[in-house]
């Protein structure tokens, strides 16, 4: 089960830029879409999650033994499921969150938490991780996974999804 996974699809790092629709290719980086990842997710059975990331040259993961993304009409809402792993469990506090993007916020916070932090994600107020920030970039404008690297960006970062 912990095996990289060729089961597993989907890469990402992430600059969604827009509403979620069709892939949007940024400096190399890759973003499914948000009506793809619910497309796949309610496609039939259940999909779980597994994040790879790296930071100061050691890798860690993080595993979710559920892995679901509402449609448009609910903001493309996370579920996460129950977290194992060595990277700590940086979803936990998005688990139940719409997805916010620069254009639309559904986050808690009274500015835009995608504008702030570089692109779109499901935020609250507003991020213990997050995946579309900026590679390289500190003050929580980064690739974040923050109980693994704080505030830091994580040098590499990769969402892996397969149905169980
Ligand atoms: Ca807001
Ligand atoms: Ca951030």
């Amino acid at each position: 089960m912990e095996e990289a996974g060729s089961s597993f699809s989907g890469v990402s790092k992430v600059t969604l830029t827009s509403t979620g629709t069709g892939p949007n290719i940024n400096n190399g980086d890759f973003w499914l879409g948000n009506d793809k990842l619910h497309a796949i997710t309610s496609s039939g059975g259940s999909y779980e999650l597994r994040v790879e990331l790296t930071y100061k040259g050691k890798g860690a993961y993080a595993h979710y033994d559920e892995f679901f993304v509402a449609d448009e009409s609910e903001n493309y809402k996370l579920k996460v499921g129950s977290y194992r792993g060595t990277a700590g469990d940086g979803l936990a506090y998005h688990n139940d969150r719409p997805f916010t993007t620069k254009d639309r916020d559904n986050d808690e916070w009274g500015g835009n938490c995608a504008t702030d932090s570089g692109g779109g994600w499901w935020f609250g107020a507003c991020d213990h991780a997050d995946l579309n920030g900026n590679w390289g970039a500190g003050s929580d404008k980064g690739v974040e996974w923050q109980p693994l690297a704080g505030g830091d960006s994580v040098a590499f970062a990769e969402m892996k999804i397969r149905r169980m």
